[in-house]
């Protein structure tokens, strides 16, 4: 498939997902959200592919909802953005969340609206030191979705959810991680290759283990110890199975580095 508003490629293993309307900071417009979605699923069928990287293009990574679609005359209908969420950005929220691979995000720019969200929704999040997240939705009346009301108290805690919501600052990404918003900050000019590196690494890991490991923990949100210790059960049961486990072992018995299938 040919895309229009996003790059994908794959490299050793590494799927690569590059918001690709840089006019206007990466913002989501209908086009763009399927392509998206386009791309993840070509992403999940390929049996070669065991890890998605999602970065922006130009000095923005995404800049929310494209407002240009949202502008409406006086007095004409108010456009159903409960509609528009329901069928693009909870969709794609949803399937980063699911996705059965780990999921790298590359903050290179400003991630304002559902962009700060979509970051947020990815399993290992990278920014340059100049990139900033902002909860811009308070701006124009609206309220933070694609799950950042669920995302923003659990990882910076109530009060700074409360404030970054409602105030809509920039956060500085040196700020988001040392709020443990994001795993790290990288120079800008070593971004993407550091970004590249850590996707090409998780895509010779054991992919099904790692996919457990998202599981259990973002299940744990919503689960008392007894269920968590239950969960773990379970889905250590199914990583014993797996040909990367059997490979993990024997490599460690025999000294020497394993060599992963994702199986
Ligand atoms: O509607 C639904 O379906 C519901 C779902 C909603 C989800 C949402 O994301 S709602 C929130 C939407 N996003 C925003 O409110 C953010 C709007 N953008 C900004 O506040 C600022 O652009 C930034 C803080 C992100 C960056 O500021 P700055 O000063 O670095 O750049 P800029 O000059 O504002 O923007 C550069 C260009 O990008 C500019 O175009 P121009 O003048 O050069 O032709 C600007 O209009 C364009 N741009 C930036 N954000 C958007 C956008 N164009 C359309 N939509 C945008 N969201």
């Amino acid at each position: 498939m040919s895309y229009e508003t996003i790059e994908y490629s794959v490299d050793a293993g590494a799927a690569t997902l590059t918001l690709n309307r840089p006019k206007a900071l990466n913002s989501f417009n209908a086009q763009m959200h399927e392509e998206v979605r386009a791309a993840i699923k070509a992403a999940e069928r390929d049996e070669n592919v065991r890890c998605l990287l999602i970065t922006g293009a130009g000095r923005g990574f995404c800049a929310g909802q494209d407002l240009s679609d949202r502008n409406v005359a006086p007095g004409a209908e108010a456009p159903d953005l409960g509609e528009s969420i329901e069928k693009n950005y909870n969709p794609l929220i949803r399937k980063l969340k699911s996705l059965e691979m780990p999921v790298v995000c590359a903050v290179n720019g400003v991630a304002a609206g559902a962009g700060a969200n979509l970051a947020l929704a990815c399993d290992i999040v990278l920014a340059a030191r100049s990139a900033s997240f902002i909860q811009a939705f308070c701006k124009i009346g609206l309220l933070p979705d694609s799950g950042g009301t669920w995302h923003l108290p659990r990882v910076v805690g109530h009060a700074r959810a409360m404030g970054l919501a409602m105030l809509g600052d920039k956060l500085p990404a040196e700020q988001a991680e040392a709020w443990g918003m994001i795993w790290k900050v990288v120079d800008d000019e070593a971004l993407a290759d550091e970004a590249g590196a850590l996707a090409r690494h998780l895509a010779t890991q054991p992919t099904k283990g790692l996919s457990l490991i998202k599981r259990a923990i973002n299940a744990s949100w919503h689960n008392d110890l007894d269920d968590q210790l239950d969960l773990e059960r379970d889905l250590q049961r199914v990583a014993g199975r797996t040909d990367d486990y059997r490979e993990g072992v024997a490599a460690f018995m025999d000294k020497r580095d394993p060599d992963f299938q994702g199986k």
